[in-house]
């Protein structure tokens, strides 16, 4: 038996169903979102969310002033993800505004990253276009406080992007920190400047800074796939709403992610966080390939290609999407690791991805994982195990199982209704027929010896309507 050199540094994560994750700043995470259950599903939010449904794999970008002291203040490392160095280490605006003086990122090209996701696989980006330091990655006309005006760059990298993405045909969406804005007296969370959150005129930022902001992104930047909100601090469903009409008014197309407020388009999983269990909903999990969204010169400790395929077949077999992050330096260069470990991913979606884009969930489950019945966590519920041996992803006909373990000499699926016709090896391109023994609901697949890909092996069984047994 062959054991994949997957996932050594880490144990996967015991995940939870329900997003109850609640992230060190204390951002609350109850996530209330629209159209999710069966009564509010329609023909028309079927077609929106079509693209979405068919991505799967989208790339994250994290980029702006924190790039530039990359981790550190002053000599000091400051922990925590690289994004947040103006709250962790308590930074006066006055002094955090001095970054964009220094910030001339001249070795940004908008094509390369975008070449970069293509060659990764990835279907859609979406990039921070104003993070919680308040500072606008675009040329805005609502606050000098923005990449055009207050900086030696004088671009407009947002601009650049959506030309790149229509070149390239690959959607853009924006992240937009609509309630934290620690560079304004009136934004959520920047106390150590301004005080207590609850002492502020809110809905004066709001209309005044981050609806005009969200109007300009849906104006000036062709079509948005989605804007991705994030940490709803006192965002009402009145306050939600607002920013909601703006989209439907704007780009009724453009979907709205989990983290808004009362109203959303599909769930947002918490950072890094893969359910146990198929979810019938929409949903995404926004993940990185470090430790940090924005980028920290200290964090280097990469995830290999192996556990993020691993990743997105898990979460395609449970039906989600992944949205896996980069964060770019001052300089405007996507860390080299980064790179490369995406295009190893790409790679292997080359081959396999016809098992990947547009598929359907996994008809079984049982090689998702199980409860243990020994042992039991500190609240004595019983842990949960994730089993690591295969997966499952569908299309009409087809079964694609996914062997990250190379199983032997064959491999036998239990609880299979239909008849196996056919089954061969995605990564064979003369699609030789493998051997078939079916016996009652059990059908055993003859192997060859070696796994023909690194990361997982895809073997698919063509049925007659591939609808197997739960
Ligand atoms: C937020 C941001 O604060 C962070 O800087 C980054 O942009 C990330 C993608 O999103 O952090 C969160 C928000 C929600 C959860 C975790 C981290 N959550 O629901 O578990």
């Amino acid at each position: 038996m062959v054991t994949m050199p997957r996932m050594l540094k880490r144990r996967f994560l015991i995940i939870l169903i329900l997003p109850l994750v609640v992230f060190a700043a204390g951002v609350p995470t109850a996530q209330i979102v629209r159209g999710q259950s069966a009564a509010q599903e329609s023909p028309e939010r079927d077609a929106r969310m079509r693209w979405f449904r068919e991505a799967k794999f989208g790339l994250f970008i994290h980029w702006g002033l924190y790039a530039v002291p990359a981790g550190e203040w002053k000599g000091q490392a400051i922990p925590g993800i690289g994004e947040w160095i103006m709250n962790r280490a308590k930074i006066p605006v006055k002094e955090y505004e001095q970054l964009a003086t220094q910030f001339n990122p001249t070795k940004f090209n908008a094509d390369a990253w975008v070449q970069m996701a293509v060659d990764a696989g990835m279907k859609y980006i979406v990039i921070t276009s104003k993070h919680h330091d308040g500072f606008a990655m675009y040329g805005s006309k609502v606050s000098p406080y923005n990449i055009l005006d207050a900086t030696p760059f004088k671009r407009d990298p947002l601009k650049e992007l959506a030309a790149a993405c229509a070149r390239h045909k690959i959607r853009l969406g924006f992240y937009y920190s609509q309630a934290q804005d620690w560079h304004e007296p009136n934004g959520a969370g920047n106390t150590w400047d301004f005080g207590a959150d609850d002492k502020k005129d809110f809905d004066q930022y709001l209309r005044g800074k981050a609806e005009p902001q969200v109007r300009e992104l849906l104006t000036n930047y062709g079509p948005v796939c989605l804007i991705w909100f994030d940490t709803p601090r006192m965002m009402t469903a009145e306050r939600s709403q607002r920013f909601a009409d703006l989209l439907h008014t704007l780009q009724p197309q453009c979907l709205i992610d989990g983290r808004l407020g009362a109203v959303g388009d599909y769930r947002s999983m918490g950072d890094n966080s893969i359910p146990q269990a198929v979810l019938k909903e929409d949903w995404e999990v926004p993940a990185t390939l470090n430790h940090t969204w924005g980028f920290k010169k200290d964090d280097t400790d990469w995830k290999p290609p192996s556990e993020l395929v691993f990743k997105l077949v898990d979460i395609v077999s449970k039906g989600g999407n992944y949205l896996l992050n980069v964060g770019p330096t001052a300089e405007g260069i996507i860390p080299q690791a980064s790179q490369d470990n995406l295009r190893a991913v790409g790679r292997w979606l080359k081959v396999n991805g016809e098992a990947i884009y547009g598929a359907g969930t996994t008809p079984f489950g049982t090689e998702l994982g199980a409860y243990s019945e020994t042992e039991k966590d500190k609240t004595g519920k019983p842990v949960f195990t994730v089993s690591e041996d295969w997966r499952c992803t569908i299309k009409p006909g087809k079964l694609y199982i996914h062997l990250f373990r190379w199983p032997g000499k064959t491999f036998e699926l239990h609880g299979i209704k239909d008849t196996v016709e056919r089954a061969y090896l995605l990564a064979d391109p003369a699609h030789k027929r493998l051997a078939i023994m079916s016996s009652g609901d059990t059908v055993t697949i003859t192997l060859p010896a070696q796994p023909p890909s690194e990361y997982d092996s895809v073997l698919c069984l063509a049925t007659k309507a591939a609808v197997a047994k739960r």
